[in-house]
């Protein structure tokens, strides 16, 4: 049985399972992309609830796993060479399951690069933006009279909308499969219509071919189970 002793977040949050790869995470756009990637394969996982509306990640538990105090983060008590593994950052987590099972990104080196290109591209682009967008619509930034922040995300979040549109004519997915890119992506983009509310603002039912993708995306039920985990409490 692996040893996560050296971990002092198990100190918080104690693995049962300690075999299994350990997630600490929360269903945020971010967090989803690792409980979905984990479902879709199908690997062995445990699942940790770190509730951040109480601040639990900047926890010193928490923090010696991820020092920037953002979740997700795993450990992977069967890392490279045997050895456990921690990893915070959701789209090196991405990288990391896919390449540990040569799955959910495409074989064909080119092709590998051009799929990364995409979750960089999420990570970089559509997870900050619509963030922001975020809280300038829905939240704290809503109550600011100089609209110029809101304003900017919005045509920010609209031009990204529109190169995802492009790239999807004529294609079901981000690559000729599903991959790892489209993983990145559906959680925000559900997020940017459901809770954030600002469908209307970004005139997201012009963006037909982002809309087809969402609905073929939540369709899939690794989407649907990894969207609701790890569970929050009642
Ligand atoms: N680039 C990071 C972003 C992670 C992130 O922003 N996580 C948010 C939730 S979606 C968080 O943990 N926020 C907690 C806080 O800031 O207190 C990743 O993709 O993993």
């Amino acid at each position: 049985m692996p040893d996560l002793s050296a971990f002092p977040i198990v100190d918080r949050w104690p693995a049962q399972f300690p075999d299994r790869i350990q997630l600490y995470s929360l269903p945020t756009p971010n967090g989803v992309k690792v409980s979905i990637a984990l479902e879709e394969l199908g690997l062995p996982y445990e699942p940790h609830l770190v509730d951040i509306t109480k601040n639990e990640s900047w926890t010193p538990e928490f923090l010696s796993l991820n020092p920037n105090g953002k979740i997700p983060a795993i450990i992977d008590p069967g890392g490279p060479g045997g050895r456990p593994l921690a990893l915070f950052e959701s789209g090196a987590i991405l990288l990391y399951l896919s390449d540990k099972t040569g799955r959910l990104v495409p074989s064909d080196p080119g092709l590998r690069y051009q799929t990364i290109q995409w979750v960089f591209f999420q990570m970089a682009f559509v997870g900050p933006m619509f963030g922001q967008l975020g809280f300038f619509h829905k939240f704290a930034g809503r109550e600011i009279e100089d609209k110029r922040p809101l304003n900017r995300y919005r045509d920010e979040s609209k031009r990204l909308l529109g190169v995802l549109d492009t790239r999807l004519a004529g294609r079901d997915w981000l690559m000729d499969e599903y991959t790892i890119a489209d993983i990145s992506m559906l959680g925000w983009v559900r997020n940017l219509i459901g809770f954030y509310g600002a469908g209307e603002l970004v005139g997201f039912d012009s963006f037909r071919n982002v809309g087809a993708w969402l609905e073929r995306g939540l369709a899939r039920p690794a989407v649907q189970r990894g969207l609701t985990i790890p569970a929050r409490p009642a």
